[in-house]
């Protein structure tokens, strides 16, 4: 039986992949001219571009949003996001400026062999090798570490979240759809699932980790600061995945546990 967490490394480093290119692709050049690092351009045209680009930022904040952390892990993923958007963005500009030189060179043969062995396998086996070396430590980082951080339980099923946690007594009790968390401490969270596979997801707290039936996966995550953080399931799981939103409340640990009567799952049910 594979090692709690030992699946979960793979789903969180392929969906941190699939998304940081996802959003290169979908944002630059755009976020760099509105982060400010390219002001030098000047002109009608720059300013047009540059406009063009608040309505895509606008998606870079918010309570569903990867850019806005507020947590260890998220800031991981933030930075490795980051990371691939600068390299994306010098190997996009590398390759219009192989193009134009291309279209310049008025058919003039040079030696193919160092374009093929050198830009071709070297540059990009490089540049892959840096991208999942990277992607693997940031992975390793969110493991759970065996200490004696707190456990949480998460239960996905169509279509709802069973989350278990502490009570105000300390006793665990179990809610639906709204998870109970001390802030500022790390906390691993055991996932797993009833009937299909489901993915946890709060974006501002950490990676993606997949809720598979018949196995557990450990997802450590911590918040900072005190607050409500969003929360959805991430793997299309049939027509009510749509409904599978929860939420997390991160309280003050110095203070009393919050009121969790409202979220109870009532005895009688199923
Ligand atoms: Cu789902």
């Amino acid at each position: 039986m594979a090692r709690d967490g030992d699946l979960g490394l793979g789903v969180v480093e392929g969906d941190v992949l699939l998304d940081g290119v996802g959003k290169a692709a979908a944002l630059f050049p755009a976020a760099f001219l509105a982060h400010g690092r390219f002001l030098w351009l000047k002109g009608h045209g720059h300013k047009a571009l540059a406009l063009s680009a608040v309505p895509l930022l606008a998606g870079c904040d918010g309570a569903l949003s990867t850019l806005a952390p507020s947590g260890p892990a998220a800031r991981d993923i933030a930075m490795l996001w980051w990371a691939m958007l600068i390299g994306s963005g010098l190997i996009t500009a590398l390759v219009l400026g192989l193009l134009t030189a291309a279209v310049r060179n008025n058919g003039a043969r040079r030696s193919e062999r160092g374009w093929i062995w050198g830009w071709g396998l070297g540059f990009t086996g490089a540049v892959l090798v840096v991208l999942l070396g990277f992607s693997l430590w940031i992975g390793e980082r969110m493991l759970a570490r065996g200490d004696d951080a707190l456990r949480v339980g998460a239960h996905a099923a169509q279509w709802e979240w069973r989350f278990t946690q502490p009570g105000p007594d300390g006793l665990p009790v179990q809610t639906v759809d709204t998870l109970y968390i001390p802030a500022g401490e790390s906390f691993d969270v055991e996932i797993t699932a009833q009937d299909v596979i489901h993915s946890f997801w709060v974006p501002q707290l950490g990676g993606k980790m997949d809720a598979i039936p018949g196995h557990q996966n450990l997802h450590r995550l911590r918040a900072d600061t005190p607050g409500i953080y969003e929360g959805l399931c991430a793997e299309f799981c049939g027509i009510g995945h749509s409904f599978m939103r929860f939420t997390v409340v991160a309280y003050d640990p110095t203070g009393p546990i919050p009121d969790m009567s409202a979220d109870l799952i009532p005895e009688t049910r199923p």
